[in-house]
């Protein structure tokens, strides 16, 4: 089968290989490219990456996807959120782990929400992917990239650097590029062959 390509605005290889984990189901191969967008301010990682996407398109004047991912931790008010990628650079897991320090298991929930977001010119339109889950007491795992190491999910033990493999079929990415995959397969690819 041919696959259908479709360029990913990303700096993130890591995200690439887990997207097309979910795309090779469908037949879409997402090939990544490095084309830098404004960050908007916005709590919601949906209104980043909508925002971030005309961007790119007005740019490239070709079909494209951005994905913005956030990190939102209940015991600090859903902080880091959509200024994940600012916090992570600045404090990584280590300054994450100190900020809960003292703070018991059972308040310790968090969940990532990552937000697909494609623009051809005509539609834009945003997929979105939750996984729920707490953070960890200490680093664990050396899979993955980013708060990996302190991310257990939800009616699991370990960190999702330790269970790269579950992670591809649940995360937040994953659901978010289902749905994507999904849509994209259904309205985009039928149109173009009948
Ligand atoms: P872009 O170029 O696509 O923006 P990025 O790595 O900066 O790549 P985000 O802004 O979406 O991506 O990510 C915000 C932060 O959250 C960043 O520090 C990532 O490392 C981290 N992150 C994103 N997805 C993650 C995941 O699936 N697991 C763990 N950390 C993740």
């Amino acid at each position: 089968m041919n696959k259908k390509k479709i360029k990913f605005a990303t700096s993130n290889p890591h995200k690439v290989k887990e997207a097309n984990f979910i795309g090779e189901k469908y037949g879409i191969e997402f090939i990544q490219i490095h084309i830098e967008y404004p960050e908007i301010r916005h709590e919601d990682v949906e209104v980043v990456a909508k925002k971030g996407v005309e961007y790119v398109f007005s740019k490239i004047k070709e079909a494209v996807i951005v994905e913005d991912t956030g990190l939102y931790i209940e015991a600090l008010n859903g902080f880091p959120g959509a200024y994940s990628a600012f916090v992570f650079r600045k404090i990584g897991n280590s300054g994450i782990l100190k900020l809960l320090s003292g703070v018991p298991k059972n308040e310790r929930r968090a969940f990532f929400k990552s937000s697909v977001a494609f623009s051809d010119g005509k539609i834009v339109k945003t997929f979105n992917g939750v996984l729920q889950g707490r953070i960890a007491e200490e680093e664990r795992g050396c899979e993955g990239f980013g708060y990996d190491p302190i991310f257990i999910p939800l009616g699991y033990e370990k960190t999702l650097a330790e269970i790269p493999a579950l992670k591809a079929e649940i995360s937040h990415r994953a659901q978010a590029f289902r749905n994507f995959c999904e849509w994209f397969s259904k309205a985009v690819l039928s149109a173009q062959q009948s």
